[in-house]
């Protein structure tokens, strides 16, 4: 058991932790105040190992999405997830949106492919969302798939192949289009594809001409980008798409930049081992209206490992920060760690995410432009290196606090608590109802 921080430690805390920043400049107040602005988006897929709902006899390619661990007490269906998902939003502070992936659909037992989607299979997602005052983002689900298995979808090069997934795309737009308007406001629709081949091929040119074509023909469909906000996420290479990737990332900065009808979607995973991205975010903002980020981990490789507070987060959130560009980014998380509680796997990710902008937000941002202006590196440099030991953790506690979420590493307890009442046992029964197993 993790004690609780009393409201009077978190307040006298902040309070010595408010003066401090305020020598440097920095106005505490205003930062928590500009952080509960910030929504992020959790994903539905790290509840269940991106397994979906949905019910199929084939055995279906990842497309280089890997979900590795045996941790008991993933959830075994929509309901679960949403109940794992409840449990973890209730350990986060701030502005939460859910994001859900089409493969999430709840067709109530019949089989509905995935070009016959309708906002109807969503209609659960839609009222839980409402309910729990969330909005929701959305992403076609172009793998673990019968139709995806051969390595392509939208750059097949066999027509029907091609097409199954152009109308997977604007059924996805559709649905995005129904959650956006019940909900006020646009859904951000992401849509990522594996399509690429393990080993040199020949043709890397008719693969990218008909991803092209079929992209213009998705978003060409009328849909009311006032509620579906299109996105694209390119990727550098995937378990089987080693060599070659048809949407890599100039393929969708190209594609984003000639056509306007499409975000591009900066996974932080998708690079070189070595490459960040936040030095991406001026170059792509500067000719580009707004970007969505999905929020990674890679170690070595796409790994999508559970989000922490590193140097590459920090980095991140102090380049959209600093160029005051926050209003201008969607933030997305995208992990998945099956070695873990996957309620802990949430928070902790969505906890840090945050640290790491509230940290962004502590910066005196304008008095640095200046320094460095001045050509006064070493007090750049000076201040910089100050900031960071400056109390983070007690301006975040105050947060947390102020939000009615729980306070350091108390949330543990409620974690360990509702593994052994809900998680636990679910490794002991087949199944969670809702299935034809009996
Ligand atoms: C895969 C992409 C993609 C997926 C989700 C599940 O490499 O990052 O965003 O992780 O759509
Ligand atoms: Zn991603």
């Amino acid at each position: 058991m993790f004690s609780e921080t009393s409201s009077k430690e978190v307040a006298a805390a902040y309070e010595l932790a408010r003066r401090q920043y305020a020598r440097l400049g920095v106005d505490a107040d205003a930062a928590l105040a500009a952080l509960g602005q910030v929504p992020i988006s959790l994903h539905c897929w790290q509840g269940d190992d991106v397994k979906g709902l949905e019910t199929r006899d084939e055995a279906v390619s990842g497309g280089g999405t890997l979900a590795t661990g045996n941790y008991p007490g993933a959830a075994r269906n929509g309901t679960e997830l949403r109940m794992d998902a409840e449990r973890a939003m209730s350990l986060i502070p701030g502005e939460l949106r859910f994001n859900v992936h089409a493969c999430y659909a709840e067709t109530g037992g019949e089989r509905v492919d995935r070009d016959q989607l309708k906002p109807e299979h969503f209609r659960t997602w839609m009222d839980w969302a409402k309910k729990h005052n969330l909005r929701l983002d959305f992403n076609g689900t172009f793998f673990a798939h019968p139709l995806a298995n051969g390595g392509f979808t939208l750059s097949d090069a066999d027509e029907e192949v091609r097409a199954f997934w152009v109308r997977h795309g604007i059924a996805s737009r559709m649905i995005a289009e129904a959650m956006g308007r019940e909900q006020g406001g646009p859904c951000i629709l992401n849509h990522w594809i594996p399509d690429g081949a393990k080993d040199s091929p020949i043709d890397r040119w008719a693969p990218r001409q008909r991803l092209m074509r079929s992209l213009d023909e998705m978003l060409g469909a009328p849909v009311d980008r006032a509620f579906c906000l299109d996105c694209v996420e390119g990727k550098l290479f995937g378990i089987s798409s080693e060599d070659f990737v048809v949407g890599s990332h100039e393929f969708y900065m190209n594609y984003t930049a000639s056509r306007r009808n499409a975000r591009l979607c900066l996974d932080m995973g998708h690079f070189h081992p070595t490459e960040t991205i936040h030095d991406k975010i001026s170059a792509v903002l500067s000719f580009q209206d707004g970007l969505l980020i999905h929020v990674s981990r890679g170690i070595r490789w796409d790994s999508d490992h559970v989000v922490v507070l590193n140097d590459d987060l920090r980095a991140l959130f102090q380049e959209i920060v600093r160029g005051g560009a926050l209003d201008r980014v969607n933030i997305a998380l995208d992990y998945f760690d099956a070695s873990m509680n996957r309620v802990g796997a949430w928070v902790i990710g969505t906890r840090c995410t945050q640290k790491a902008i509230l940290a962004a937000l502590l910066e005196p941002s304008a008095r640095l432009r200046e320094l460095e202006a001045r050509g006064d590196m070493a007090s750049k440099l000076a201040v910089l290196e100050e900031l960071k030991t400056l109390p983070l953790g007690a301006v975040w506690d105050q947060y947390c606090h102020a939000a009615g979420a729980p306070v350091g590493p108390a949330w543990l307890n409620a974690m360990h608590d509702y593994e052994e009442a809900v998680q636990r046992p679910r490794a002991k029964a087949k199944c969670g109802g809702g299935c034809a197993c009996g």
